[in-house]
């Protein structure tokens, strides 16, 4: 490979956990790889620019980048580091979220460089929409204990805080629509790596329990640090203090 990815990103600070192996597994031949934005605003913002650049210098060391846009999870969103349930965003304003999303992901990734590495665009809702209920809880809901699920974080903290108002089973199953994710691309490009930020690493360990069960593979996880607000809260696209990427969302001072 053009050269060691993992070597790049510990020179550069930019790593909280890598699973044993992931380096051996690059250094061995192109590998494809995603990271996923769930189209909760119509714009990223600083939080999402360390993973967002953890993409670009896999694309940088030869590698090949997937973005995901979470047309399907952003319906249902993300609970981990959350301490309350989401409500839930309209069809129209999660479409227009993810044309926006899509054409800021552009600015940073090569989609059409004419090589084998060039990025790649998914959207999970394509996978998703038609998956019924009864067949995911048959092919993926049977695969994975509820005792593992609730050894989480992203759970356990809704769960045992007693200001808590508990989580609903919508939220509570995100983590199982992402590990599909992960178990699809897996299935459907050989992506065999996801990476995110630390607050990612539940979800992206359910997918690598997903393709070890299920598909009979084996995926890796690596996370990056999180850029976090002054209070140590991280950055949200649904909530307050947010630094945007989108130029009109940034006052000019
Ligand atoms: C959805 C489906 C997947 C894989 C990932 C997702 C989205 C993920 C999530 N990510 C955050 C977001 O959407 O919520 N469940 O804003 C942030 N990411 C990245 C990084 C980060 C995370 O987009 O840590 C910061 O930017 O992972 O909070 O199959």
């Amino acid at each position: 490979m053009a050269s060691n990815f993992i070597e790049v990103l510990r020179w550069r600070g930019m790593i909280h956990d890598v699973m044993p192996g992931a380096e051996d597994h690059l250094l061995e031949q192109m590998r494809s790889a995603y990271v996923g934005f769930d189209p909760t605003a119509d714009s990223l913002h600083i939080g999402n620019l360390v993973p967002i650049m953890l993409l670009a210098h896999y694309q940088q060391c030869g590698h090949k980048p997937f973005a995901l846009v979470g047309g399907a999870t952003g319906m249902i969103g993300d609970p981990s580091g959350k301490s309350t349930e989401r409500n839930f965003l309209d069809e129209k304003t999660l479409r227009h979220n993810q044309e926006a999303i899509k054409k800021q992901l552009a600015h940073f990734l090569d989609f059409d460089n004419g090589e084998k590495n060039a990025a790649v665009l998914v959207n999970n809702y394509d996978w998703m929409k038609d998956f019924s209920f009864l067949d995911f809880i048959r092919d993926v809901g049977k695969h994975i204990t509820v005792n593992y699920m609730m050894a989480k974080d992203s759970v356990k903290n809704r769960i045992s805080a007693e200001s808590s108002d508990g989580m609903s089973f919508t939220e509570f199953t995100y983590q199982l629509v992402q590990g599909y994710d992960f178990l699809h691309l897996f299935k459907a490009h050989d992506c065999t790596i996801q990476m995110g930020g630390s607050d990612q690493w539940g979800n992206i360990t359910t997918g690598t329990e997903l393709i070890r069960r299920v598909g009979n593979g084996k995926g890796f996880a690596i996370t990056c640090p999180l850029i976090t607000k002054s209070d140590g809260s991280k950055f949200g696209k649904s909530e307050g203090g947010n630094v945007w990427l989108d130029a009109k969302r940034t006052l000019a001072i």
